[in-house]
């Protein structure tokens, strides 16, 4: 009897420890900076990469970005996600497209990546333009162990406002 009686409470315990840690992670997952109306909600889980001299460039949406070498040297990390910041773009567009151009436009800020030898850790900056599909167009170190991406998406293809600015879609 004591003993039936212990293991249901023990079974209890063990989901009720389950069912809080999967609250704990969608409260997370709803604490992330989505963007406006949350239109990178799609995005997260997916992967896309370029290929740039000795390396192969790949940004994880909401996750992380990664420069890993084509010569078996390993992979680095170059930053974790951390949120989205809106600057002024002043780029010539470009013939194919394939470019920031003029106005403004998120950035996504991935910081605390692997340090970099006598330096801070590595972070990177990702640009966002409007394209029809989701691509990696370009990657640059802008200084020692900073990284610019500058990527084309759907997502990128409204009208950029301030993060947490309530653009009052939601209201009418
Ligand atoms: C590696 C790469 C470079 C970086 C240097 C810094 O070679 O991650 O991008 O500039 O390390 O030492």
């Amino acid at each position: 009897m004591v003993t039936a009686a212990r293991n249901a409470l023990d079974a209890a315990k063990n989901d009720h420890s389950t069912k809080t840690r999967e609250l704990e992670e969608q409260e997370r997952d709803l604490a992330k900076d989505y963007g406006q109306d949350g239109i990178f909600r799609a995005l997260k889980g997916k992967c896309i990469s370029t290929d740039a001299g000795e390396y192969t460039y790949e940004l994880c949406w909401y996750d992380r970005t990664t420069q890993k070498s084509k010569k078996g040297h390993g992979n680095t990390g170059m930053g974790y996600f951390d949120r989205i910041d809106v600057e002024m773009s002043d780029e010539e567009e470009r013939a194919d497209g394939k470019g920031l151009g003029k106005g403004r436009r998120m950035v996504l800020r991935y910081e605390n990546g692997q340090g970099c030898w006598n330096g801070p850790n590595r972070r990177t900056d990702v640009w966002l333009a409007c394209a029809e599909k989701d691509e990696l167009w370009r990657v640059s170190e802008s200084e020692k162990c900073v990284y610019r991406m500058e990527v084309g998406t759907p997502a990128a293809c409204e009208d950029v406002h301030e993060p947490g600015v309530n653009t009052g879609k939601d209201e009418l």
